[in-house]
């Protein structure tokens, strides 16, 4: 099957590895809305929350863990958790993934 995150995760395709642990692999969003916009996916190919077949609880931990990170080394003080359900919902990568958006009070670039 041809599904961009699947290069990504067999490391055929670059990215910015963030985290990982055996159910689940995070790296940073190429076109990010916030500096630390992080992805986390899992390492089996399932395509949506709808259609998820345990992979949603099998990534919580790291969904956890990055979310942590992203307040402990960026400061974030608070962050967006979203995953895009079907394409009227802007999804455009048809395998899971939860996007982590840190958010700062004051936010960079904006002052
Ligand atoms: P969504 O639109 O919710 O399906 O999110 C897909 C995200 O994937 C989008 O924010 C941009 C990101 N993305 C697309 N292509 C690549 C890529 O080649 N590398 C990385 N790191 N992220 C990508």
């Amino acid at each position: 099957m041809d599904c961009l995150f699947c290069s990504i995760i067999a490391g055929d395709i670059p990215s910015r590895t963030v985290a990982s642990d055996d159910a689940a692999v995070a790296f940073l969003d190429v076109a990010p809305f916030q500096d630390g916009h992080t992805l986390v996916v899992p390492r089996r190919h399932v395509p949506d929350l709808l259609h998820h077949d345990g992979e949603l609880e099998r990534i919580a931990p790291l969904v956890t863990s990055v979310s942590n990170l992203l307040v402990d080394r960026l400061g974030a003080q608070g962050i967006n958790v979203v995953s895009n359900v079907g394409e009227v919902a802007g999804q455009s990568v048809f395998h899971l993934h939860v996007h982590l958006i840190p958010r700062f009070d004051v936010e960079p670039g904006f002052d």
